[in-house]
């Protein structure tokens, strides 16, 4: 048995335990009898403290240049890579997700840092003709300030590495709070910001609960902006009382993503890609495939191959290489399986899966239900597990108004081998991301992802459009006419 990992607060260049010294425990839910470790419970007292030291590095941090912050990240990338194996273990061992996807985890991590890096060298800003004779108009690019980052259990490093990696990048300072179901990941992450040589008080580790840690971050006055990514619910709670403190928040929420498959679509790969989209990582992504929609006349056929792909899964302990996990903590658990009862009171019929595998884990069956109409609730809200609910269709149009027809709008699929109904989908899915004859789930990290509607509050994660987030527009004019030139003054 692994020795019990006492872990702790990163402020100020110090590992430290809550002001409280209250704890958390962390086990794994392959085995919840399988204790990781301990971490500290913060309150408002260490998020204060995590605040101080982000504002007092902040000046130093802004006044280092930009490619000299970037250095620090190509380091990050270089440590993620040596330890890449051993976090890979770790990642499955805490939150259940199998080995290879925990290695991807990591891997985007990596590939967000030296792209990120890269920023360093560019951060552009615009310079263009004033109206005004010898005046020169152009724009630059200046951090926020300190900023509160709260990130989910689901993709432990990459979300975190999405958002902390740009915000440094800009010249920013952090407040970082990973999920009460990561906490590991999370302080493993700092560890390697820490050894990079990042000063102290540019990036604090505070560990804690959502309601309370999480809380006192977003609603701490000196911190200026927030993002989260996790559910529409809380999203909507911070955002409102962001909006009543002013304070910059970029929110990343959920997903109810549909894949439509056309008659003409390479049915074997479509089934393959929607085997994938729905239970991979059990479901437990926000970019999840929970809806299949398909043409009447390929419904029978893709069900029987979809069946069949779903069957060569091994549910199971990850870290004995099962390819899906279990769900993360027994009160998701209970929503996953309270999903599968009420659609089936709602008229849906169970093709397979269904059930809680018996086990010391919290594992269910991937689980695909046929006869789902557009307004149960199955086909409206986010599961967040393995469940997928089939629907079909005549038309395109059809198929993309069921589609449309959720609160969310984050990602959406596509099998055809028209490429008139591919272009039609890519122009009509209101979603941030289409993907076509691919599953909804893999983004890149150099593109952006997000969402539209209830996904969010219409800003992108990752790729250089993650800077906007991070920074603040400067204008800046210098008029060198050595007199006093008046604009907006109508001398026509
Ligand atoms: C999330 O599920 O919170 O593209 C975001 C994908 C993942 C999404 C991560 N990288 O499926």
């Amino acid at each position: 048995m692994n020795a019990l990992i006492e872990g702790l607060n990163y402020i100020n260049g110090t590992w430290q335990d809550a002001v409280s010294n209250a704890r958390f425990d962390d086990s794994s839910p392959n085995n919840p009898q399988d204790v990781i470790g301990r971490f500290p419970a913060s309150t408002l007292e260490d998020v204060d403290l995590a605040v101080k030291s982000a504002q007092e590095a902040f000046p130093q941090w802004k006044a280092t240049p930009a490619p000299e912050r970037a250095k620090i990240l190509i380091k990050v990338a270089q440590l993620l890579e040596r330890d890449k194996a051993s976090l890979t273990q770790e990642m499955t061992r805490e939150m259940g997700k199998s080995l290879v996807e925990a290695g991807g985890d990591i891997q985007e991590a990596i590939d967000m840092a030296y792209f990120v890096a890269g920023e360093g060298r560019r951060l552009y800003g615009q310079t263009t003709p004033s109206e005004l004779p010898n005046k020169w108009a152009m724009t630059m690019r200046q951090p926020v300030g300190v900023c509160g980052l709260i990130t989910p259990w689901n993709f432990p490093i990459a979300v975190p590495s999405w958002k902390i990696l740009p915000c440094l990048l800009a010249g920013n300072t952090i407040v970082f709070k990973p999920a009460e179901d990561a906490p590991l990941m999370g302080q493993r992450f700092v560890e390697i910001f820490a050894e990079a040589g990042l000063p102290k008080g540019v990036l604090n580790l505070v560990q804690g609960i959502g309601e309370t840690t999480g809380q006192a971050i977003v609603n701490h006055p000196d911190i200026r902006l927030i993002s989260f990514t996790g559910s529409s619910e809380t999203g909507a709670t911070i955002a409102a009382q962001c909006g009543a403190q002013l304070k910059r928040v970029a929110l990343e929420l959920g997903g109810k993503n549909a894949c439509i498959v056309m008659d003409d679509a390479d049915l074997e790969l479509a089934a393959e890609g929607i085997a994938w989209g729905a239970f991979g990582t059990s479901g437990q992504r926000c970019t999840a495939t929970s809806r299949l929609l398909v043409h009447h006349s390929a419904k029978a056929r893709l069900l029987d191959l979809l069946l069949a792909e779903t069957a060569k899964l091994v549910v199971g302990n990850t870290l004995e290489g099962a390819d899906i996990g279990p769900i993360i903590n027994p009160t998701q658990l209970k929503r996953v399986v309270d999903y599968i009862a009420i659609a089936q009171a709602e008229g849906a019929t169970l093709l397979c899966g269904g059930h809680q595998i018996e086990s010391d884990g919290y594992f269910v069956a991937p689980t695909i239900l046929d006869g789902v109409t557009p307004t149960m609730r199955i086909a409206q809200e986010e599961v967040f597990g393995p469940v997928l609910a089939v629907m079909s269709f005549d038309t395109l149009e059809e198929a993309i108004a069921i589609a449309n027809g959720v609160d969310y709008g984050l990602s959406s699929a596509i099998f055809t081998n028209n490429m008139s109904h591919a272009f039609q989908a890519v122009e009509e899915l209101e979603a941030g991301i289409t993907y076509v004859n691919a599953p909804s789930i893999g983004a890149e990290v150099h593109l952006p992802f997000g969402g539209v509607k209830k996904t969010g509050n219409g800003h992108r994660e990752a790729a250089s459009q993650a800077l906007d987030v991070f920074t603040e527009w400067k204008t800046v004019y210098i008029d060198y006419s050595g007199r006093l030139q008046k604009a907006q003054l109508d001398n026509n």
